[in-house]
């Protein structure tokens, strides 16, 4: 049925914890045994992605692609868990409509901008302000918050365990 293998979509800026909360996500899930996998966007730009950048219109394939992905894998009985920027709610509302909304569960990663900022793992911040990354998102490009989503979770404030707990609970409450 339409609830049994859904897609978790974590939207949110680069930092904001998508891929941690995504595989600690994906364990608590296969440890109750579900069938899940992870569609990251930073992994998928390295092979299925791989053609395209940070334009909105590259951006916008880079959703419509993913989301063609996470379709076919909740038809074969797959939980998804995809962590995309996805900066545009245009986007996200295609992402929707391709996955089927009844199977669509949008998580916003609220994260600040300025924790994302002060962590800057990768040091994508730094560069982005000294103008050698073009387009990036929350100092050059866009971010578009959900208006709607189903649960939103700031890791400023949430420890990891929280944030699955959380994402765990609206699962099992679920049609
Ligand atoms: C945003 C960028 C950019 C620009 C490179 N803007 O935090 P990360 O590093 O590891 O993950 C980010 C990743 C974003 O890819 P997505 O596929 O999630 O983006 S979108 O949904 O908007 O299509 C970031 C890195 O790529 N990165 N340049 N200009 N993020």
């Amino acid at each position: 049925t339409a609830g049994q293998h859904p897609t978790v979509w974590l939207t949110g800026l680069s930092g904001a914890g998508k891929s941690s909360i995504a595989e600690a996500l994906a364990r608590r899930l296969k440890a109750q045994g579900r069938a899940v996998t992870v569609l990251d966007g930073d992994q998928l730009r390295h092979g299925l992605n791989r053609d395209l950048g940070f334009t909105p219109e590259d951006r916008h394939e880079n959703i419509r692609r993913t989301a063609e992905v996470a379709r076919l894998m909740n038809g074969a009985g797959l939980t998804v868990i995809a962590a995309f920027i996805s900066p545009s709610c245009a986007d996200r509302a295609m992402a929707a409509a391709i996955i089927g909304a009844a199977h669509f569960i949008e998580v916003h990663v609220s994260t600040p901008l300025a924790v994302c900022e002060a962590r800057d793992v990768k040091g994508l911040y730094a560069k982005a302000r000294a103008g050698r990354i073009a387009e990036f998102t929350g100092v050059s490009a866009p971010y578009e918050a959900p208006l709607a989503a189903a649960l939103t979770l700031d890791t400023g404030t949430l420890a990891l365990e929280e944030s699955v707990e959380r994402l765990c609970r609206h699962l099992q409450q679920l049609p």
